[in-house]
């Protein structure tokens, strides 16, 4: 299957080229995962220089993030068509205080909602202390944080501080992105590190289906 087709449009920032290749290779079998990994976040990570060389262009950069989030929809509709969403929970999700990259968590929240999870998105930027007001107001332990810049970690590591001060010790924090994926759940002080978004739902329902302890 021609995942570098789909990859060469979304980089190029090609939605409607990127949305029909998309639609080719789910007709043929593909699975969502390949077609994400492959398709949909290599191409952007491989505009990864434009970010901080001369080169800069930030009009290149988005029309590839719109390409993405075209293929997105198409995923996103052809699944809810499939009928296959249940109910497993509630999920706080937002990119971390300091950071505005959304592109990935925009990801995690289709592929948690898809795997039956009501996720609620506070969006990008975001304190701290906000995450732990969402999760008790929503009644989740489930904490989702997104980062792509490694200095955010001071903010990963206060979020169980406030918890741990707030008497709230069943709160569950899952950090990914690339900016948290190289550190340790220590030096973050969070409950799981995920490698990808893939890894962190594995993560999540192993603990919902009481495989794991959180
Ligand atoms: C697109 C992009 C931008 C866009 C963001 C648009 C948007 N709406 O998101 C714009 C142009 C705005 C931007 C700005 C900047 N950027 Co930028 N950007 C990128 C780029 C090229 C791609 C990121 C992306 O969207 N990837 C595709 C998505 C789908 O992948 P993803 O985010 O990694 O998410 C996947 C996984 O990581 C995972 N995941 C993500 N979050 C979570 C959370 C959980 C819980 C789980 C389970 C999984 C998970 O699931 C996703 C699906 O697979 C990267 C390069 C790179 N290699 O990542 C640089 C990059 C992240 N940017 C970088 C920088 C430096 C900046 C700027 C500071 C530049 C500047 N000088 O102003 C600013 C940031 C300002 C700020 N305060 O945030 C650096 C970060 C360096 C670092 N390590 O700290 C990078 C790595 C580029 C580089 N090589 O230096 N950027």
């Amino acid at each position: 299957m021609n995942y570098s087709e789909l990859a060469e449009a979304v980089k190029n920032g090609d939605n409607i080229l990127a949305v029909s290749l998309a639609q080719d290779l789910l007709q043929s079998g593909a699975t969502i995962e390949v077609i994400i990994e492959n398709g949909l976040t290599d191409p952007l990570n491989e505009l990864s220089s434009k970010c901080t060389t001369d080169d800069f262009s930030l009009f290149e950069i988005m029309m590839a993030g719109r390409a993405m989030m075209d293929v997105m929809e198409l995923i996103n509709k052809e699944l809810l068509e499939e009928n296959c969403i249940s109910h497993k929970g509630k999920i706080i999700l937002g990119t971390i205080k300091g950071d505005i990259h959304d592109l990935g968590k925009h990801i995690v929240n289709i592929i948690f909602t898809l795997s039956g999870f009501k996720v609620i998105d506070l969006g990008k930027d975001i304190e701290p202390k906000k995450f732990i007001n969402a999760a008790q107001e929503h009644k989740t332990p489930f904490i989702c944080i997104s980062s792509l810049l490694t200095p955010t970690a001071i903010y990963a590591r206060e979020i169980k501080d406030i918890a741990k001060k707030q008497n709230l010790n069943d709160i569950i924090v899952l950090a990914g992105g690339v900016g948290f994926e190289h550190a340790s759940k220590e030096y973050l002080q969070v409950d799981y590190v995920a490698k990808n978004v893939f890894d962190g739902l594995e993560y999540i329902l192993s603990i919902v289906e009481g495989k794991r302890d959180g």
